[in-house]
């Protein structure tokens, strides 16, 4: 367990006495026990089987090209795929990471991934992102080129949000729309968000649950709209391909200072202009 680290919550499970100022380290595979992989491989399989009928295409075809269901991957071997690809790399990081090396490493286009990995009696939920999560969840559309541009783009804004004490707006984007994305292919809600499909609870939930509200993409509204951090998501947004994001990019500079300054929408709650969006 770790003391504090500034702009980090407490007790956090990484190491990050031994990370780099930029909060990056060495991953060691060398490290990773039989057990490790184990846990690596029961949880992509598991996830691998709601793929077909549940996630995006794009998240099918990118993982697909990774060929990482093996073990734990080596990060450098997914950086040499990558870069070619989008000119993204993948840095080792101890977990969570203050919001402006998040921000300064994305705007690089360098993904930061923990590099631990979850117990085994953790199998279906755990409060901090692990390597499962991220190397899963978020590496594979760092090969579509929209999606690469859009986190780009991402990260660029971020240095920029932070000079006007608008971080909150932004995290709200990131939950929203990388974290839990869905999108509609041929009609049908497909899920690419990186936190439902590491997930096979909220995988089906959010993809055909009645339950949550599924709205149409709406930058300014996205901006606004709170979250629960340790629950399945109530209200999800749903894009129609992902060159909409990255357009969407272009303006959410100009919304910035107005969604910091406006009332925020409580998770779950409808809000005036909501678009539904049907599940198929
Ligand atoms: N750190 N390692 C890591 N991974 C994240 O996804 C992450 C983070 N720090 C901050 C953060 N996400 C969110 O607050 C973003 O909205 C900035
Ligand atoms: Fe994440």
């Amino acid at each position: 367990m770790d003391g504090s680290v500034p702009g980090l919550p407490e007790g956090l499970r990484g190491d990050y006495h031994h990370a780099r100022p930029d909060f990056t380290l060495n991953q060691d595979m060398a490290a990773y026990a039989e057990a490790d992989h184990a846990t690596w491989r029961t949880l992509y399989a598991r996830q691998a089987a709601l793929l077909p009928r549940h996630a995006a295409a794009a998240f099918r075809e990118c993982l697909a090209r990774l060929g990482f269901a093996g073990g734990v991957p080596d990060f450098a071997q997914v950086s040499a795929r990558l870069r070619p690809a989008t000119g993204w790399s993948l840095v080792a990081v101890p977990g969570l990471i203050p919001d402006d090396a998040f921000f300064s490493h994305l705007a690089a286009r360098r993904f930061p991934v923990t590099h631990w990995i979850r117990r085994p009696d953790e199998l279906d939920y755990i409060v901090e992102p692990d390597v499962f999560h991220d190397a899963f969840g978020h590496v594979p559309l760092l090969l579509h080129p929209d999606f690469a541009e859009f986190l780009a783009a991402y990260g660029r804004l971020g240095e920029q949000a932070a000079r006007i004490g608008a971080l909150k707006p932004l995290a709200r984007l990131y939950w929203h729309m990388v974290e839990f994305g869905l999108i509609r292919e041929a009609g049908v809600i497909r899920a690419y968000g990186a936190g439902i499909l590491s997930s096979s609870a909220e995988t089906v939930h959010a993809t055909e649950g009645r339950q949550p509200r599924r709205l149409q993409f709406d930058p300014w509204r996205v901006l606004r709209s709170d979250y629960f951090i340790d629950d399945l998501q109530p209200t999800y947004f749903v894009i129609e391909d992902f060159a909409t994001l990255f357009a969407a990019m272009a303006k959410v500079p100009e919304m910035l200072a107005a969604a910091r300054d406006a009332p925020p929408i409580p998770p779950g709650t409808a809000a005036p202009g909501d678009l539904p969006c049907p599940l198929g």
